[in-house]
């Protein structure tokens, strides 16, 4: 199949998601198609049957707002015609299913029709999605797709909640490849950050309110109190500055490491004993999963697909967001007892295990080929 995958290029987990998924799609001989505007953070190789269109978006002194979503479609209906692809792939509503309808349309009026396939990723739903500035635009153009997935039940429920929905979404999860995340020996990685033995609390994000990533270190805080332990806070955003400053002021800039952006996760997972994700509202949670891929049990809160990733009392704890003090006694409890920390981190594998990447990836090839069946008897 020829496929074109439209999505962010950026480290938020719908890039990823969609870039991983492109390249599973190319290694089984797909041919990939990735629309965006800059290089996808995971595309860092040459791959065979991975093909790269940066989308052009001319500048001009009338724009103050430089239309991406006009040089996007025009991208698209351009390589969808040209390299004559046969199926659209849009991550993130906002603005790619709307863009995507547009192209439609436009190939359509040059006799030729391409289905577009659209999946939800969450803030696209349940916080930008759903405001008014965008929420029509989001509804006519969920309606519009051929096919449309959503990456946790959860958020195929709240899609049905505050939207309008004609058509059936489709719950496929998002997944994980453990030919890279998996547990790897780095003893020299953790001497550095913990020489004393101390265990290895991790959050990664990109700093954004959603994550509540104060909260991350108001539960350290209470760790530290019990378990001589140090925090890596990885990755960056606008909520960083807050939390650096947070440590500041209670003192314990020695025991927290921003690390930023980093793209060996892995390396890093592989010497955490626990994973901390509070966030206020999360479809899935697509590091909780890098991190129990890694075997690193959770603590997260229990809003939105959390739940369905984080067995509560299984693979980690889940406590409503903000219970900053169940969530830190959690972790408290796990961080000292050896035996059941143990038991977590061979359940997390466990749990991981379900979500790999050579699982789901069927799901998605099956559900292009129903999309596919349908758009031939809707053009007949
Ligand atoms: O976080 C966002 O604003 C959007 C998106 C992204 O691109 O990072 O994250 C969402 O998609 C991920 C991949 O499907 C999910 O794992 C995240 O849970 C989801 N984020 C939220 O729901 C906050």
């Amino acid at each position: 199949m020829k496929i074109g995958i439209v999505c962010y290029p950026t480290y938020g987990g719908s890039g990823v998601v969609a870039t991983e998924l492109g390249l599973g799609l190319a290694r089984k001989g797909h041919e990939v198609h990735f629309i965006t505007y800059r290089r996808p953070v995971r595309l860092s190789h040459f791959h065979e049957n991975v093909f790269y269109h940066e989308v052009d978006n001319e500048d001009y002194p009338l724009f103050e707002y430089p239309p991406y979503d006009t040089a996007l479609a025009s991208t698209i209906v351009d390589v969808v015609r040209y390299q004559n692809l046969d199926l659209l792939h849009v991550h993130y509503a906002i603005p790619h299913a709307a863009v995507a309808y547009m192209a439609k349309k436009i190939l359509l009026s040059q006799g030729r029709y391409v289905p577009v396939v659209t999946t939800l990723h969450g803030t696209d739903i349940t916080l930008v999605g759903n405001n008014r500035a965008f929420a029509p635009v989001v509804e006519f153009s969920i309606n519009k797709s051929d096919g449309v997935t959503a990456v946790s039940q959860s958020l195929k429920d709240d899609t049905l909640r505050l939207f309008q929905i004609e058509r059936d979404i489709r719950v496929v999860y998002n997944f994980i490849n453990f030919d890279r995340f998996r547990k790897t020996d780095k003893e020299h990685f953790k001497k550095i950050i913990a020489p004393n033995g101390e265990r290895i609390l991790a959050h990664t994000s990109n700093f954004r309110k959603v994550k509540r990533v104060e909260d991350v270190i108001r539960i350290f805080q209470q760790v530290y109190k019990k378990v001589p332990s140090k925090l890596l806070m990885i990755g960056d955003g606008p909520e960083r500055q807050n939390a650096e400053r947070l440590c500041r002021d209670i003192g314990l800039c020695d025991e927290v490491r921003f690390l930023g952006k980093q793209d060996a996760i892995e390396e890093l997972l592989a010497i955490c004993d626990l994973f901390i994700i509070p966030s206020e509202s999360e479809s899935f949670g697509l590091s909780a999963l890098e991190a129990m891929a890694c075997e690193v049990p959770v603590i997260s809160s229990d809003s939105g697909g959390l739940p369905e990733v984080n067995i509560h009392g299984v693979t980690g704890f889940t406590s409503p967001p903000g219970n900053v003090d169940e969530m830190a006694r959690y972790a408290i409890d796990l961080m000292q007892n050896e035996e059941m920390l143990a038991r977590f981190r061979e359940n997390a594998l466990n749990q991981a295990r379900r979500f790999d990447l050579d699982n789901i990836l069927p799901d998605y090839e099956a559900y292009y080929e129903e999309v596919l069946e349908r758009s031939v008897i809707k053009v007949e």
